[in-house]
């Protein structure tokens, strides 16, 4: 095996129809210096030809990038020895998207599919010396929009037909993101020599306890000719000991299976808060015995000892939807996971390392790789692997119905084959799952009459995508749709079976109708807010910072977004005239909406025992459903997000009949033995109106709930008054009336700054009852970040917010509206 790298140097020219090229653009013909991986938006970027599309309405100018012909050149030399390997082909890892290859000016190849490596045999082309290679995109919209106009429309969402094409869906605009199509060599291209190679490693942990993991491996290779190979796999763990296993390939065999010795007292791999993610070396090798021997390929790679069932056994609600790994039910806390950037191959490691962190900091322990974006990468899944955060991936199918004719069966199957093999060693990849909305879309969204008889997808999700996981990777959980309830005689968003989307809180209904539901698997439910103001800031002209202004809702690609930001907001608070009052407020809806969500959900386990909500991030500087804006930055949800995902977790919640009750949730392996003091409180008074004390001793894993009387249930004067439940540091509030019935004391705190280098610490000291008191240092930093939001303080409790700057700041200038906010301001009579 011997890899030749090409060069750094490749240009980019526009080519073909140049009439959208705006006039005066000055690049017809010309040629640019291109980066490899890339795409056209960067490079004209880097080249200083178009501005930063994610500033203004930029997007809009540049409309014209994805109508236009794009063609990748470079050239390179080539020594003679290379040429005498049996095969020699151009690897291209990912090619974005309807690409024509040429070297040395002949046809060397085609490629229709973003989601999938290509290979192009050399031989016949390459020549000693100095060769050059071109690679001419089609415009992708212009592609898909024929092979629509060929095969006949299918529904889908957003303006441009995103399902006539094998390129990540969002990346032609979706509902938080804008239409930025690119073209380009997106992930890396390079030669290849070798006569036999590893195509997969698929490893399957047969059976895994604490004291024995069964695991064989198969193993895909491709060859240049006939005759015996061996294959030799070895495993080692943190002990020091290897267990191994090997087999022979004979003729023209490609697939193996290698049964390793069995692992006694093995290191298992646990999701996050349920063990350590134990991770071993594996590596595999392929011999060739005969003709001088030697090592024809290797691989390597991380391999985590677990087992993972979705168990969906029938129940006396309905069915189950229970992840459990090593045997162990799971509740899955986490969210939904789209592509971090429009612009796929920006997000480096450090990026995905910082976003996937800030998921486990908020005590994630799953991420739902959404069907529009893309099969996630190997850095993203290593460092999942790394910190036990399961994943679930989507294939990549979302919100349309997708032709099932060629070409396109014939791209998805390659693309499920790839994608599942390549994806197979991850331990943290627990779910594969058929699509995003479609089976829902088929049932609700008028889609059956356009459809007729045609085919939409449902072939994949129940036929060929579970057949090709029993053949590629048979013990990982298969799932056709998110939502699914198991049988296409089911509705997909049936609370009894399966998992749901709950989408009426939000576009229609107030936040509080989560607890009409339960769910057994809430995999996506969500509210919107606007980013963080240093993100507006960097992408809003500051003329423009409105809530309404062209700018902003260029930001808000939610048809009818702001519409229903607003409609959301006036169930709880009155709309703040000030722009920066009215960001503060809408992000706490925000945090308050997946509270609520989270909570209720968390409170139904084990009939429900999954929680994901939409979305962690953003791919760009936008008002959507994210916990952290396009620029990485927390909104106020994500701290929010810490505390309704902690281990342990005290919520007071309503049942029907109008009773409250505290729930005291124990996700952790220790029982949790404590009391809790449950007081009915006036806000002005520091006294207790009522109180009660629980005693409780729960089992791991476990919950526990308790009815509050009638006189902490009930109140004397409900907006004036409220419910704490404290345990040690959980505590738990709930309020009789919405923000702006509630008549909240005027704030009253102290305060104490103090400056040590770089690291302020702000100490409030409350002399009323505040609530959600937050700190937006962005504003006085870009760079800053602070250490919690959203505090609620009792009369003379404190609590310390800290934050580093090099920068100089008053105290005045800290505690000062808007970067000193709190919820006092919002109730009845203010704002
Ligand atoms: C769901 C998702 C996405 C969408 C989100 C917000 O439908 O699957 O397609 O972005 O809701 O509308």
């Amino acid at each position: 095996m011997h890899k030749q790298a090409l060069p750094f140097q490749w240009t980019l020219q526009a080519v073909g129809d140049l009439s959208l090229v705006p006039p005066g653009f000055g690049i017809s013909g010309r040629e640019i210096p291109a980066t490899v991986p890339g795409c056209v938006y960067t490079d004209l970027l880097a080249a200083g030809l178009i501005d930063d599309p994610y500033f203004d309405r930029n997007e809009l100018k540049q409309a014209w990038i994805g109508r236009t012909d794009w063609r990748y050149a470079c050239s390179f030399d080539v020594d003679a020895a290379l040429l005498a390997h049996a095969k020699l082909e151009l690897v291209c890892e990912g090619l974005d998207t309807i690409a024509k290859l040429e070297l040395n000016g002949k046809a060397l190849g085609a490629a229709a599919n973003m989601h999938l490596p290509h290979r192009f045999d050399l031989k016949p082309l390459l020549r000693a010396g100095n060769n050059s290679l071109s690679i001419t995109f089609q415009s992708a919209l212009n592609y898909a929009e024929q092979m629509r106009d060929k095969m006949g429309d299918l529904p889908h969402v957003e303006k441009h037909p995103f399902n006539f094409i094998r390129k990540m869906a969002c990346n032609f605009g979706w509902d938080w993101g804008p239409a930025l199509i690119t073209a380009g060599i997106w992930q890396p291209i390079y030669m290849q020599a070798w006569n036999a190679r590893i195509k997969s490693v698929r490893p399957t942990v047969q059976h895994a306890d604490a004291r024995l993991v069964r695991l064989e491996t198969r193993v895909s290779i491709e060859r240049a000719h006939a005759g015996e190979l061996t294959l030799t796999a070895s495993l080692g763990d943190s002990k020091g000991r290897v267990f191994n296993g090997s087999a022979t390939l004979r003729g023209n065999d490609t697939e193996a299976l290698i049964t390793f010795a069995d692992i006694p007292n093995p290191e298992l791999w646990w999701p996050r808060g349920h063990g350590a993610p134990a991770l071993h070396e594996m590596q595999v090798e392929i011999t060739s015995p005969g003709a001088g021997g030697g090592k024809l390929d290797a691989w390597r790679g991380r391999v985590g000892l677990r087992t993972v069932k979705l168990n969906t056994a029938p129940d006396q609600t309905g069915s189950q939807f229970t992840l459990e790994v090593n045997g162990k039910p799971i509740f899955c806390k986490g969210a939904n996971w789209i592509p971090d950037d429009c612009f796929p191959q920006r997000v480096t490691e450090s990026r995905y390392r910082s976003r996937i962190q800030q998921a486990v900091d908020a005590h994630m322990n799953m991420l739902r790789i959404w069907g529009g974006g893309i099969y996630e990468t190997e850095t993203f899944y290593s460092i999942c692997d790394e910190a036990g955060v399961m994943v679930w991936q989507d294939f990549l199918f979302a919100c349309a119905a997708y032709p099932e004719e060629e070409p396109f069966k014939q791209l998805v199957e390659s693309e499920a084959r790839y994608n599942i093999a390549r994806l197979s060693h991850h331990p943290s990849l627990v779910l594969w799952n058929g699509c995003n909305e479609n089976i829902w879309g088929y049932a609700d969204w008028g889609w059956k009459e356009k459809i007729g008889s045609r085919t939409w997808g449902l072939g994949y999700y129940l036929e060929l995508l579970p057949a090709l996981m029993r053949e590629l990777d048979p013990a990982r959980p298969y799932w056709p749709g998110s939502p699914y309830s198991g049988s296409m005689s089911i509705h997909p968003l049936d609370q009894k079976h399966g998992n749901m989307h709950i989408w009426d809180a939000w576009n229609s209904k107030d936040y509080t109708v989560y607890r009409n539901y339960t769910p057994r698997f809430c995999s996506e439910f969500g509210h919107q807010a606007p980013p963080t103001y240093a993100t507006i800031r960097d992408s809003i002209p500051s003329r423009q910072l409105e809530t309404s202004s062209p700018a902003m809702m260029h930001h808000q690609k939610a048809p009818g977004g702001n519409d229903k930001l607003h409609a959301r907001l006036t169930e709880h608070f009155e709309i703040p005239p000030k722009f920066d009052d009215w960001l503060y407020v809408t992000q706490l809806n925000q945090a308050r909406a997946l509270q609520c969500g989270v909570e209720w959900f968390r409170s139904r386990a084990p009939v429900c025992m999954g929680a994901l909500y939409w979305q962690i991030n953003d791919c760009w500087p936008v008002t959507s459903w994210a916990a952290i804006d396009g620029a990485g930055r927390k909104k106020p949800l994500w701290y929010a997000t810490r505390r309704f995902f902690a281990d342990r977790l005290l919520t007071i919640q309503p049942e029907p009949d109008g009773s409250l009750w505290l729930h005291v949730l124990n996700d952790r392996d220790e029982p949790w033995k404590n009391s809790a003091l449950v007081q009915r409180k006036r806000f002005s008074e520091n006294g207790n109106l009522a109180e009660a004390e629980f005693t409780f001793d729960i089992a791991a894993r476990s919950s526990a709930r308790f009815e509050l009387p009638k006189e902490i249930a009930q109140s004397a004067d409900s907006a004036a008054e409220c419910v704490v439940a404290a345990s040690n540091s959980e505590r738990a509030f709930w309020y009789f009336e919405i923000d702006k019935n509630i008549v909240y004391p005027e704030p009253q705190f102290e305060d104490d700054v103090s400056i040590d280098g770089s690291e302020y610490s702000i100490k409030i000291t409350a002399r009323s009852f505040l609530r959600d008191v937050a700190l937006f240092v962005d504003r006085l930093d870009p760079q800053a970040e602070v250490n919690d939001q959203l505090i609620t303080l009792l009369p003379n409790e404190s609590f310390t917010f800290r934050f580093k700057s090099n920068r100089r700041f008053s105290r005045e200038a800290i505690i000062q509206r808007p970067v000193f906010q709190c919820a006092n301001w919002f109730g009845a009579g203010n704002s």
